[in-house]
């Protein structure tokens, strides 16, 4: 695979850039395998980084992104707007129109998109809007204004992805479940996996599955939640050990409400860069049967983003 490039931008300090030798996985991904979380950054002198960002990232194009997931065994993506770009979704329906179908996307948008945009949008092959909570990543909406475009993007039939920290579940509950649409949680609300996975911490957010189905959660990233990390522990497959409880309970508990991504480029690691082929080697810990499996990364991402298919 050829070089990152950092396009016209300085790369914040201690940047990680992606990976490019990846391990091909030992598992092999179920046909129509779909990575539900992956980005692409610019290529910055193409479709420059907002000002508005808190973080300048290398280059990652939608030609490596594909790559990447020829290379995996994945045969669709949904691409999932990054906070560099900010709410400037070009790069993104660049993606989506050059994958002809086969990638559908997440756009982060303002209250002040016309009707007329965010049906451009769905016309690329949009499907939901990403909130961001996260407070290193991104400054403060009011919530009204997220309730609103909520409310608009019912109606194109999306859903909202939701980003936030463990511990600003309790503060954000009322919010998030007061959404109108199915709500698709990143990476687990990012629990403590230092805490123990019967803890309260996770208890509150399992009850926020349990209690709302239309929640759904992706149970990816173990390389940004563990702390243990990618050191083997006891071989090779005990990578990220700490993490498997947690998303393993999830999987079983919500196995129609479960999806999975690489997470490719990574943005904002400040570690290790994760070998994707690896972080696909995760899925069959977690994801222990091959119904579950089947589930977790086709018939699950396929329901949401390609329905007319499913
Ligand atoms: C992720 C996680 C992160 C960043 C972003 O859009 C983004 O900038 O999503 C992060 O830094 O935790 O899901 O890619």
């Amino acid at each position: 695979m050829s070089q990152p490039t950092s396009g016209d931008f300085t790369k914040t300090p201690g940047w990680l850039d992606w990976y490019t030798g990846p391990a091909k996985p030992r598992f092999q991904l179920p046909a129509g395998a779909v990575d539900a979380h992956c980005h692409v950054f610019g290529p910055g002198a193409e479709f420059p980084y907002v000002p508005e960002r808190k973080y300048t990232p290398c280059d990652a194009s939608k030609e490596q992104l594909f790559a990447l997931h020829d290379h995996l065994g994945f045969a669709r993506s949904v691409v999932v707007q990054a906070t560099c770009h900010g709410a400037d979704n070009r790069a993104l329906v660049d993606t989506l129109v050059y994958s002809q179908g086969k990638a559908r996307g997440v756009a982060t948008v303002k209250r002040s998109i016309s009707d007329e945009a965010l049906q451009a949008l769905h016309d690329a092959g949009v499907r939901g809007v990403r909130f961001n909570f996260v407070k290193r990543l991104v400054d403060f909406t009011p919530k009204e204004e997220l309730m609103e475009i909520a409310g608009r993007i019912k109606k194109l039939g999306w859903h909202v992805v939701i980003y936030f920290e463990a511990v600003d579940l309790p503060e954000l509950w009322d919010f998030f479940t007061a959404l109108p649409t199915t709500v698709v949680v990143d990476h687990m609300g990012r629990p403590d996996v230092s805490l123990p996975v019967d803890g309260p911490q996770f208890a509150l957010f399992e009850r926020f599955m349990r209690e709302h189905p239309n929640v759904w959660s992706k149970v990816s990233c173990p390389e940004r939640l563990s702390v243990t990390g990618p050191k083997a522990l006891n071989g090779e497959q005990a990578a990220y050990e700490d993490v498997v409880p947690f998303a393993r309970r999830i999987v079983e508990q919500f196995p129609d409400r479960v999806l999975w991504g690489t997470d490719w480029p990574h943005p904002n690691l400040k570690e290790h860069m994760p070998d994707d082929g690896l972080l696909v080697d995760f899925i069959p810990r977690i994801a222990v049967t091959a119904e579950l499996q089947r589930k977790l990364l086709v018939d699950n991402p396929m329901r949401l983003y390609w329905p007319e298919e499913a």
